[in-house]
C-alpha cells in the first residue's frame, strides 16, 4: 500500500465486500463503546485514512506485548488496522537491519515530522545514564526523547511502558520509569496489561484513524472505553461473589463447580481491563474462564503488590507513582488538545528511583 492510497482501495484490491467491512466497522464501534449507528462514520474515516507513520519503539521488556498482536489469530481486525498504517519502524518486525534500521526511524522522524504516531513498548532505565538498555549504541532514553520529540501522540503498549511494569518492581535496579514520567509535551495513551489484549491495541489505533485524537481516558491515562469496568465488574462468575461462593482451594468442589475465586487471590476487584469481555486467543477465554484468579497485571504496582494468592486487601494505588501528574489531572476530561500545554507543567515524577532532571540529561 502506498502513502497515498486509501484502505477503501486497499480493501476493493483484496476482494472485502462493503458488507464486510461494514461488519468489521461495526464490531470496532462496539469495542470503543460507541453506539452501532457510528459504524457507518467509522467505515467513512478509515475507508479515507491516508497512511499515518508509526514507529513503534521496544525498550526494556520481554517482547510479549509483539507476541501478543502478532500471534493474534484474528484476520480481519488487526490485518485492517495494519494494512493502513505504515509501520516505520519496529526493530522486531522490520526488514532492515542495522545501520539501514536506525535510517528508517530517522527519516519517518523527517519526513512525517509533528504527524507520526509513537508507540512505545517496554520501560527505560534511566540508572547511569541510561546504560542498561541500548539500541545501535544509543540509550533508550535518548532514543525516546529524541523520537518523542516529533510525534504527534504517543502510545504506550504495555504495563511496563505505561507504569514502569516488570523492571520497576523493587529493587528496579536499573531505574526503570514510564514513557509519561520523561515525556511531559506529548498526549499519551496508555494500554496496560503484561501483554495487553491485541483488540485494545488495534482498537485504540482505529480510534485515532477514525477521530484524528486520542479517546477519553481515566486518571492513569487508560482509554476508557477498555479500561472502564473492572473485571469483578464484568466477571461471569460475580453471581458466586454475590452469593458468597467462594472456592477455597483450586481443586476444591467449589473450584469444580466454578465459583468466585477472590479467597484464592483474584484480583478482578481492583483491576481495569476488558480481559472479562474481549478475552484471549480470538474471544476463547481469559485467565478466570480457565481457572487462575486475575494477577491485576494492567494495573500500576501490581508486582510489587505481591500476594497474588492472597484476597485482595488494597488501598488505591497511588497514581502520582507510575503517570506523570499532569496526566493524572487531565486525565479524564477528553484530554487531546488541552492535555500537551498542560503537561509541559507537569513537575518531576515520583518513583522508587525519584527521576531527576539529572537522570534524563545523558
Ligand atoms: Fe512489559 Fe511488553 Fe509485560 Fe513483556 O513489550 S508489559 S514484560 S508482556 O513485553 O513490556
Amino acid at each position: 500500500m502506498s502513502e497515498d492510497q486509501t484502505l477503501a482501495k486497499l480493501l476493493q484490491e483484496q476482494g472485502v465486500s462493503r458488507r464486510g467491512f461494514l461488519k468489521f466497522c461495526a464490531g470496532l464501534a462496539t469495542m470503543m463503546a460507541l453506539p452501532a449507528s457510528m459504524a457507518p462514520t467509522i467505515a467513512e474515516a478509515l475507508e479515507n485514512a491516508k497512511r499515518p507513520s508509526v514507529i513503534w519503539l521496544s525498550f526494556q521488556e520481554c517482547t510479549g506485548c509483539t507476541e501478543s498482536l502478532t500471534r493474534s489469530h484474528s484476520p480481519t481486525l488487526e490485518n485492517l488496522i495494519f494494512d493502513v498504517i505504515s509501520l516505520d519502524y519496529h526493530h522486531t518486525l522490520m526488514a532492515p537491519s542495522g545501520t539501514a534500521a536506525e535510517d528508517s526511524r530517522l527519516q519517518a522522524i523527517k519526513e512525517h515530522h509533528g504527524k507520526y504516531l509513537l508507540v512505545v513498548d517496554g520501560s527505560i532505565p534511566i540508572k547511569d545514564g541510561g546504560v542498561y538498555s541500548t539500541i545501535a549504541g544509543i540509550s533508550n532514553l535518548d532514543m525516546l526523547k529524541e523520537t518523542a520529540e516529533g510525534a504527534a501522540a504517543i502510545i504506550s503498549v504495555g504495563t511496563c511502558a505505561a507504569y514502569g511494569g516488570l523492571p520497576y518492581a523493587d529493587p528496579n535496579p536499573t531505574g526503570a520509569v514510564s514513557v509519561s514520567s520523561i515525556i511531559r509535551d506529548k498526549p499519551i495513551i496508555n494500554i496496560p496489561g503484561c501483554p495487553p489484549i491485541p483488540v485494545v491495541i488495534t482498537g485504540v489505533l482505529a480510534h485515532f484513524l477514525t477521530f484524528g485524537k486520542i479517546p477519553e481516558l481515566d486518571s492513569f491515562g487508560r482509554p476508557l472505553s477498555f479500561y472502564g469496568d473492572s473485571i469483578h465488574d464484568r466477571c461471569y462468575r460475580r453471581p458466586f461473589y454475590d452469593q458468597g461462593k467462594f472456592a477455597k482451594t483450586f481443586d476444591d468442589e467449589g473450584a469444580r463447580k466454578g465459583w468466585c475465586l477472590y479467597e484464592l487471590g483474584c484480583k478482578g476487584p481492583t483491576t481495569h481491563n476488558a480481559c472479562a469481555t474481549e478475552k484471549w486467543n480470538q474471544g476463547t477465554s481469559f485467565p478466570i474462564q480457565s481457572g487462575h484468579g486475575c494477577i491485576g497485571c494492567s494495573e500500576p504496582g501490581f508486582w510489587d503488590a505481591g500476594g497474588l494468592y492472597q484476597p485482595v486487601t488494597a488501598s488505591p494505588t497511588d497514581i502520582s507513582d507510575y503517570v506523570a501528574p499532569a496526566l493524572v489531572a487531565g486525565a479524564a476530561a477528553g484530554i487531546a488538545a488541552g492535555l500537551a500545554n498542560r503537561m509541559k507543567k507537569a513537575s518531576a515524577e515520583k518513583n522508587h528511583q525519584k527521576v531527576t532532571n539529572d537522570d534524563l540529561q545523558t
